[in-house]
Protein backbone atom coordinates (compact mmCIF):
# COMPACT_ATOMS: atom_id res chain seq x y z
CA UNK A 1 0.00 0.00 0.00
CA UNK A 2 3.00 2.39 0.46
CA UNK A 3 4.43 1.72 -2.77
CA UNK A 4 0.67 2.36 -4.28
CA UNK A 5 0.83 5.64 -2.38
CA UNK A 6 4.56 6.66 -3.50
CA UNK A 7 3.35 6.06 -6.95
CA UNK A 8 0.10 7.25 -7.20
CA UNK A 9 0.22 10.22 -4.30
CA UNK A 10 -2.93 8.65 -2.59
CA UNK A 11 -4.51 5.75 -0.85
CA UNK A 12 -7.75 5.18 0.31
CA UNK A 13 -8.54 3.21 3.28
CA UNK A 14 -12.14 2.15 3.78
CA UNK A 15 -14.55 2.36 7.13
CA UNK A 16 -11.18 3.54 9.30
CA UNK A 17 -14.01 4.79 11.53
CA UNK A 18 -16.95 3.36 12.79
CA UNK A 19 -20.74 4.76 12.45
CA UNK A 20 -20.75 5.48 16.20
CA UNK A 21 -17.89 7.39 15.58
CA UNK A 22 -18.71 9.60 12.45
CA UNK A 23 -22.45 10.15 14.27
CA UNK A 24 -20.22 11.62 17.13
CA UNK A 25 -18.62 13.72 14.68
CA UNK A 26 -21.20 14.69 12.86
CA UNK A 27 -23.05 15.53 16.25
CA UNK A 28 -19.97 17.84 16.63
CA UNK A 29 -20.56 19.45 13.22
CA UNK A 30 -23.48 20.45 14.59
CA UNK A 31 -23.69 21.59 17.79
CA UNK A 32 -19.99 22.22 18.82
CA UNK A 33 -17.58 24.71 19.62
CA UNK A 34 -14.98 24.28 17.66
CA UNK A 35 -16.49 24.27 14.20
CA UNK A 36 -19.22 26.65 15.37
CA UNK A 37 -16.40 29.68 16.02
CA UNK A 38 -13.66 28.65 13.36
CA UNK A 39 -15.79 29.02 10.37
CA UNK A 40 -15.23 31.34 7.44
CA UNK A 41 -16.50 30.94 3.73
CA UNK A 42 -14.77 30.29 0.39
CA UNK A 43 -15.57 31.54 -3.00
CA UNK A 44 -14.82 29.49 -6.00
CA UNK A 45 -14.25 31.13 -9.15
CA UNK A 46 -17.96 31.59 -9.74
CA UNK A 47 -18.55 33.25 -6.25
CA UNK A 48 -20.21 29.97 -5.19
CA UNK A 49 -19.20 28.79 -1.40
CA UNK A 50 -17.65 26.19 0.46
CA UNK A 51 -17.46 26.66 4.22
CA UNK A 52 -14.22 25.72 6.04
CA UNK A 53 -13.32 25.34 9.39
CA UNK A 54 -9.50 25.36 10.60
CA UNK A 55 -7.76 24.90 13.56
CA UNK A 56 -3.50 25.23 14.22
CA UNK A 57 -3.53 23.11 18.47
CA UNK A 58 -4.39 19.74 19.32
CA UNK A 59 -7.31 20.01 22.61
CA UNK A 60 -9.26 17.63 24.41
CA UNK A 61 -11.67 17.23 22.08
CA UNK A 62 -12.92 14.82 18.94
CA UNK A 63 -11.24 16.41 16.59
CA UNK A 64 -8.03 16.51 18.35
CA UNK A 65 -8.64 12.80 19.38
CA UNK A 66 -9.18 11.82 15.72
CA UNK A 67 -6.19 13.48 14.98
CA UNK A 68 -4.20 11.72 17.24
CA UNK A 69 -5.90 8.13 16.71
CA UNK A 70 -3.76 5.38 15.68
CA UNK A 71 -5.25 5.01 12.20
CA UNK A 72 -4.48 8.11 11.07
CA UNK A 73 -0.85 8.96 12.37
CA UNK A 74 0.63 5.75 12.49
CA UNK A 75 -0.54 5.18 8.94
CA UNK A 76 0.75 8.50 7.84
CA UNK A 77 4.11 7.60 9.48
CA UNK A 78 4.11 4.85 7.43
CA UNK A 79 3.35 6.24 4.63
CA UNK A 80 6.04 9.45 4.69
CA UNK A 81 8.63 6.97 6.22
CA UNK A 82 9.13 9.55 8.99
CA UNK A 83 7.81 10.80 12.49
CA UNK A 84 5.59 13.75 11.31
CA UNK A 85 3.57 16.96 13.85
CA UNK A 86 0.08 17.70 13.62
CA UNK A 87 -0.10 20.84 11.37
CA UNK A 88 -3.55 21.09 11.37
CA UNK A 89 -7.29 20.26 11.47
CA UNK A 90 -10.41 21.56 9.21
CA UNK A 91 -13.69 20.40 8.49
CA UNK A 92 -15.19 21.45 5.20
CA UNK A 93 -18.94 21.92 4.96
CA UNK A 94 -19.87 21.25 1.22
CA UNK A 95 -23.65 21.45 2.06
CA UNK A 96 -26.68 20.54 0.19
CA UNK A 97 -27.85 22.22 -2.64
CA UNK A 98 -25.27 25.24 -2.85
CA UNK A 99 -21.84 24.18 -1.76
CA UNK A 100 -19.06 25.86 -4.02
CA UNK A 101 -16.27 23.66 -5.44
CA UNK A 102 -12.31 23.79 -4.82
CA UNK A 103 -10.62 24.95 -7.67
CA UNK A 104 -7.39 22.56 -8.89
CA UNK A 105 -4.67 23.10 -6.44
CA UNK A 106 -1.90 21.30 -4.71
CA UNK A 107 -1.49 21.74 -0.91
CA UNK A 108 1.84 22.56 -1.00
CA UNK A 109 0.83 25.36 -3.55
CA UNK A 110 -0.35 26.66 -0.13
CA UNK A 111 2.09 26.15 2.21
CA UNK A 112 5.13 26.38 0.35
CA UNK A 113 4.43 30.09 0.85
CA UNK A 114 3.44 29.52 5.04
CA UNK A 115 7.29 28.42 5.03
CA UNK A 116 7.67 25.07 4.37
CA UNK A 117 10.83 23.86 3.05
CA UNK A 118 10.02 20.96 1.99
CA UNK A 119 6.55 19.61 0.62
CA UNK A 120 6.83 16.44 2.93
CA UNK A 121 3.29 16.67 4.46
CA UNK A 122 0.27 14.98 4.21
CA UNK A 123 -3.11 14.97 4.30
CA UNK A 124 -5.86 12.72 5.41
CA UNK A 125 -9.52 13.22 4.45
CA UNK A 126 -12.07 11.51 6.66
CA UNK A 127 -15.32 11.41 4.87
CA UNK A 128 -18.76 11.58 7.35
CA UNK A 129 -21.17 11.70 4.71
CA UNK A 130 -20.97 9.48 1.60
CA UNK A 131 -19.01 11.47 -0.82
CA UNK A 132 -19.94 11.02 -4.35
CA UNK A 133 -19.56 12.74 -7.63
CA UNK A 134 -23.40 14.27 -7.18
CA UNK A 135 -22.43 16.01 -4.32
CA UNK A 136 -18.79 16.88 -5.41
CA UNK A 137 -16.47 14.43 -4.01
CA UNK A 138 -12.87 14.79 -4.04
CA UNK A 139 -11.22 14.61 -7.86
CA UNK A 140 -7.01 13.90 -8.23
CA UNK A 141 -5.28 13.44 -11.29
CA UNK A 142 -3.36 10.09 -10.23
CA UNK A 143 0.44 10.74 -9.97
CA UNK A 144 0.43 14.23 -10.46
CA UNK A 145 2.65 14.55 -7.30
CA UNK A 146 5.78 13.36 -9.41
CA UNK A 147 5.29 16.83 -10.95
CA UNK A 148 6.40 18.59 -8.01
CA UNK A 149 4.84 22.21 -7.40
CA UNK A 150 3.23 24.20 -9.54
CA UNK A 151 2.58 27.94 -9.04
CA UNK A 152 -0.48 29.03 -8.09
CA UNK A 153 -2.65 32.45 -7.95
CA UNK A 154 -6.03 33.42 -6.57
CA UNK A 155 -8.83 31.99 -7.81
CA UNK A 156 -12.25 33.52 -6.25
CA UNK A 157 -10.98 33.63 -2.66
CA UNK A 158 -9.25 30.00 -3.28
CA UNK A 159 -5.79 29.65 -4.18
CA UNK A 160 -5.50 27.52 -7.38
CA UNK A 161 -2.93 26.37 -9.66
CA UNK A 162 -1.56 27.41 -12.68
CA UNK A 163 -4.89 27.14 -14.94
CA UNK A 164 -3.14 26.97 -18.51
CA UNK A 165 -0.79 23.75 -16.90
CA UNK A 166 -3.40 22.00 -15.37
CA UNK A 167 -5.29 22.01 -19.01
CA UNK A 168 -1.98 20.00 -20.60
CA UNK A 169 -1.63 17.88 -17.38
CA UNK A 170 -5.42 16.94 -17.14
CA UNK A 171 -4.93 15.74 -20.87
CA UNK A 172 -1.79 13.50 -19.35
CA UNK A 173 -2.76 11.81 -16.16
CA UNK A 174 -6.12 9.65 -15.28
CA UNK A 175 -9.00 12.11 -13.60
CA UNK A 176 -10.14 9.76 -10.29
CA UNK A 177 -13.31 10.95 -8.76
CA UNK A 178 -12.94 9.39 -4.98
CA UNK A 179 -16.24 8.05 -3.69
CA UNK A 180 -16.36 7.15 -0.59
CA UNK A 181 -18.19 5.79 2.44
CA UNK A 182 -18.90 8.08 5.79
CA UNK A 183 -15.90 6.66 8.17
CA UNK A 184 -13.17 6.28 5.11
CA UNK A 185 -9.88 7.81 4.82
CA UNK A 186 -8.15 9.12 1.85
CA UNK A 187 -4.30 9.40 2.49
CA UNK A 188 -3.40 12.57 -0.06
CA UNK A 189 0.21 13.35 -0.80
CA UNK A 190 1.06 17.57 -0.85
CA UNK A 191 1.84 17.98 -4.60
CA UNK A 192 -1.42 15.85 -5.50
CA UNK A 193 -3.44 17.91 -7.64
CA UNK A 194 -6.81 17.56 -6.45
CA UNK A 195 -10.11 19.30 -6.98
CA UNK A 196 -13.97 19.35 -6.01
CA UNK A 197 -16.84 19.96 -7.91
CA UNK A 198 -20.07 21.93 -6.98
CA UNK A 199 -22.44 20.41 -4.39
CA UNK A 200 -25.78 20.14 -6.64
CA UNK A 201 -27.14 17.62 -4.61
CA UNK A 202 -29.71 17.07 -1.69
CA UNK A 203 -26.93 15.57 0.18
CA UNK A 204 -24.70 17.39 2.34
CA UNK A 205 -20.81 16.49 1.51
CA UNK A 206 -18.84 17.33 5.02
CA UNK A 207 -15.49 15.87 5.40
CA UNK A 208 -12.73 16.45 8.51
CA UNK A 209 -9.28 16.57 6.87
CA UNK A 210 -6.02 16.51 9.23
CA UNK A 211 -2.68 17.53 7.80
CA UNK A 212 0.77 16.74 9.16
CA UNK A 213 4.40 17.73 8.46
CA UNK A 214 7.34 15.91 8.95
CA UNK A 215 9.53 16.32 11.92
CA UNK A 216 12.57 16.73 9.84
CA UNK A 217 10.51 19.41 7.06
CA UNK A 218 11.41 23.20 8.55
CA UNK A 219 8.72 26.00 8.57
CA UNK A 220 10.14 29.62 8.78
CA UNK A 221 7.78 31.61 10.82
CA UNK A 222 6.74 35.10 9.53
CA UNK A 223 9.63 36.69 12.06
CA UNK A 224 12.09 34.61 9.96
CA UNK A 225 12.70 32.18 12.88
CA UNK A 226 12.10 28.17 12.94
CA UNK A 227 8.86 27.25 14.10
CA UNK A 228 9.21 24.90 17.13
CA UNK A 229 7.29 21.61 17.05
CA UNK A 230 6.81 18.68 18.78
CA UNK A 231 5.85 14.53 17.52
CA UNK A 232 2.24 14.18 16.79
CA UNK A 233 1.32 12.28 19.92
CA UNK A 234 -0.95 8.57 19.06
CA UNK A 235 -3.77 7.87 21.61
CA UNK A 236 -3.72 4.45 23.19
CA UNK A 237 -7.33 3.79 22.50
CA UNK A 238 -8.85 2.14 20.14
CA UNK A 239 -12.30 3.86 19.74
CA UNK A 240 -12.37 7.77 19.26
CA UNK A 241 -15.96 7.25 21.77
CA UNK A 242 -14.09 6.21 24.59
CA UNK A 243 -12.61 9.71 25.67
CA UNK A 244 -15.95 11.54 24.93
O1 LIG B 1 -13.15 19.37 0.27
C1 LIG B 1 -12.78 19.50 -0.88
O2 LIG B 1 -13.46 19.20 -1.83
C2 LIG B 1 -11.41 20.01 -1.17
C3 LIG B 1 -10.74 20.58 0.03
C4 LIG B 1 -9.32 20.86 -0.26
O3 LIG B 1 -8.84 20.62 -1.31
C5 LIG B 1 -8.45 21.43 0.74
O4 LIG B 1 -8.89 21.73 1.87
O5 LIG B 1 -7.27 21.61 0.42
Amino acid sequence: MAEDFRRDGYLLLSNAFNKEEVAALLQEVEQGDRVATSSYDTQDAEGRKAQIAIWHELGSDIWSRVSTDPRIVNNVRLLMGEDVAFFHGKVILKLARGGGSWEWHQDYGYWYNQGFLYPRMISAFVSLDPSVKENGCLQVLKGSHHLGRLEHGTVGTQTGADAGRIGIIEGMLERVPVEMEPGSVLFFDSNLLHTSGPNDSDMHRRSFIICYNAMANPQIGENGQMVERKSCPVSEFSDILETV
